[in-house]
């Protein structure tokens, strides 16, 4: 008989605190994170946890499940490998707008365009916090940083426009000031089939004094009491190009742009391929035989 247990936030936490700065965006986020998981009552040894490298990257180490802290960029590539080796997981992919969004861009669009089963949740703080304080991807045109002392003269990054562009099946964004919201998004990016992108407004209260708490709270509205229907690729599509593309400094939607579950996951086609069993369960090794003909052509 199996035996329910059911669980609390604090059953993901280990003994030791964060160190990030505090009031840091990241504590809501790895708040969020515990709760969804609790209130799906996964099993601590489920989950994997998989970062690249920057201060939002050090999420794994203060959750009581596997985790990888990666290499910068390359935390989707990873998570792919564990996902797609063992679907049974839930795979859960952290790291920040610079990991994510410039270094490891291309990850996320052919994560997307396959439609991986993982849950990535991005730190977005529009700067790089770990190396203090330089401009990011998502550093919107203007803001002074580090290495824009007269103001970026980019255009910033729309994480959400290219993960629909891409073909991502789950598309939301969440703020880490309102957690149980966001961990309302991540719990259902957790039971998505497919590839799930939650990116979440987070700010660096260290290294960036422009995009602070109280201005997204002066800039956020509810996709879900606007009337949004995330079954329409294009109303999302719209709604994704409003910030930053559209009016950078103007109203923020937040919640669930879109959410298809008719596409198959990847790493359910792999197991298909493979007569049913998971990488791990499969018998990889080809015969001398098979070698031998496909070296022959
Ligand atoms: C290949 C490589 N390039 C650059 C770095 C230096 N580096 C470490 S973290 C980081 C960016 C951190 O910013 P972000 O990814 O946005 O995460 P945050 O610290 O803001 O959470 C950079 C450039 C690195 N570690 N490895
Ligand atoms: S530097 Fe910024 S991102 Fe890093 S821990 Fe401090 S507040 Fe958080």
């Amino acid at each position: 008989m199996k035996v329910e247990v059911s669980r609390k936030p604090l059953d993901y936490a280990v003994n030791r605190p964060p160190i990030w700065c505090p009031g840091c965006g990241d504590y809501g986020i790895l708040e969020a994170l515990r709760r969804a998981l609790a209130e799906l009552g996964v099993p601590n040894e489920e989950v994997v946890v998989v970062s690249g490298i920057g201060c939002s990257s050090q999420l794994p180490h203060f959750m009581k499940t596997y985790g990888i802290h990666g290499i910068h960029g390359r935390a989707v590539a990873i998570a792919t490998g564990v996902k797609i080796a063992n679907p049974r997981l839930k795979v859960v992919v952290v790291g920040g707008d610079g990991d994510g969004y410039g270094i490891g861009l291309n990850h996320m669009i052919h994560a997307a365009r396959r439609n991986v089963g993982l849950t990535y949740l991005v730190s977005n703080n529009q700067v790089y916090g770990l190396t203090t304080g330089q401009m990011s991807p998502t550093t919107l045109k203007g803001v002074k940083t580090k290495t824009t002392p007269f103001g970026s003269l980019d255009e910033p990054v729309n994480p959400l426009a290219l993960a629909l562009a891409a073909g991502a099946t789950y598309v939301a964004r969440g703020f880490s000031g309102d957690v149980a919201h966001l961990a309302k998004l991540i719990k259902d990016a957790l039971m998505h089939r497919g590839f799930a992108l939650v990116d979440v407004l987070s700010p660096c209260v260290t290294f960036n004094r422009v995009n602070t708490y109280d201005w997204f709270r002066a800039r956020v509205y509810k996709l879900e009491e606007a009337g949004h229907d995330p079954g329409d690729y294009f109303q999302a599509y719209r709604k994704a190009l409003e910030w930053p593309t559209l009016d950078p400094v103007g109203r923020i939607p937040i919640g669930l742009f879109y959410r298809n579950e008719d596409k198959p996951a990847y790493e359910e086609e792999v197991v298909k391929l493979l007569g049913g069993k998971a990488p791990i369960e499969a018998d990889l090794q080809p015969s001398a035989e098979a070698v031998a003909a496909l070296l022959k052509g």
